[in-house]
């Protein structure tokens, strides 16, 4: 069987629950931000599983996005992969992504729970809190059994969530050579602004296989601010131009760099490697009324989401971004990351 696009993040159960700005700031948390759990953050789980109006849902960034890709893709286009563990939490998120037709290769991991993110919600933020738990014990080498490097070999595109650094910069490092070296698209999202911060180092190291990264405007900022760049960091325009023109592994493809920036207009940028240029372009967002949104947890994914399979469609660059802003306008209509059935197409 070959499925053009292969993801690769971490598979997490997210816990979503309406909470006061008092709850955020009696554990530190920002309003809006993405962070991995320290000790302190931990009785969060405990108690929001005794709040009124909580939802499971199936979550993890880029699982995320394989799920809304292959809600817009033919049957049979995305494969995922990341590591659970055998518990109810893993059913969940392996029946989420059955009723999407996500096919999903998990690692399965004996002893450890299934990752979690306690998705903490304050219209319209979101802070996201993760114990990674089983997702931080993906390893490289399930990437090369062979019935799953058959998967990586048959494929022609590649999205990996930036969070998986901090978990196997060694699998994202193989795909992205694997796709260099075979003339194939590799996609990053840099996810949240921790990585830059705190992953600079894989973060760099997994920069050169990039021909897309989609990002935000956060993230951008933070890229700027831990790579010293001398730019504004509010100037996103001149932060993917940094980005673009980093080297490349594989110089057949010009790097192409994706800020949105909430309901402000999304900022693209491409380095044309042998003029030298770069081409600067802008999309408005479809607009929403406000009384219709029901959650942004997940937006961003979806944004990625329709994107990537608008590139898997080979659609242009201005295609491909429409697609996307219509899939994070279908998400943010939803509870959680989720796309509403029965499926709305294109
Ligand atoms: C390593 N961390 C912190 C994470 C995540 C994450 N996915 C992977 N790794 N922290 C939050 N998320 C997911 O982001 C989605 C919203 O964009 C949440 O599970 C949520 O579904």
């Amino acid at each position: 069987m070959s499925y053009p696009l292969v993801c690769l993040g971490n598979p997490l159960l997210d816990l979503q629950v309406d909470v006061e700005p008092e709850y955020l700031a009696k554990y530190d948390l920002k309003a809006d931000d993405a962070i991995l759990a320290e000790e302190k953050h931990l009785p969060i789980y405990k108690e929001v599983i005794e709040k009124p109006g909580l939802k499971l849902v199936a979550g993890g960034a880029a699982q995320n996005t394989a799920r809304g890709a292959q809600y817009i893709l033919p049957e049979n286009s995305v494969v995922y992969f990341g590591s659970v563990g055998k518990d109810v939490y893993a059913e969940k998120l392996n029946e989420a992504n059955k009723q999407y037709g996500l096919r999903t290769e998990y690692q399965v991991v004996d002893d450890v729970a299934t990752g979690k993110c306690a998705a903490l919600i304050n219209h319209p933020h979101r802070s996201l809190v993760t114990d990674l738990a089983a997702a931080n014990l993906f390893k490289a080498d399930h990437l090369e059994k062979p019935e799953n490097w058959i998967l990586v070999e048959n494929a022609k595109y590649f999205y990996i969530g930036g969070f998986h650094l901090t978990v196997s910069p060694e699998a994202i490092q193989k795909l992205g050579k694997h796709a260099a070296e075979n003339n194939k698209l590799f996609a990053l999202n840099f996810s949240a602004p921790f990585i830059a911060q705190f992953f600079k180092d894989p973060l760099d190291a997994s920069l050169p296989y990039v021909d897309y990264v989609v990002s935000n405007e956060s993230e951008a900022a933070a890229y700027a601010e831990s790579h010293n760049l001398d730019v504004d960091q509010k100037d996103v325009v001149a932060i993917a131009k940094e980005i673009a023109k980093l080297p490349k592994a594989n110089s057949k493809r010009n790097r192409t760099v994706v800020f949105t920036q909430g309901t402000e207009p999304t900022v693209v940028v491409t380095y044309n490697q042998s003029t030298q240029d770069f081409d600067v372009q802008e999309f408005k967002v479809r607009e929403l009324a406000s009384e219709k949104v029901v959650d942004t947890n997940g937006a961003g994914d979806a944004f990625a989401a329709g994107f990537i399979a608008g590139l898997v469609q080979e659609k242009s660059l201005a295609d491909a971004i429409d697609i996307g802003q219509w899939a994070a306008s279908l998400s943010i209509q939803e509870v959680g990351p989720t796309f509403p059935f029965p499926k709305q197409t294109y």
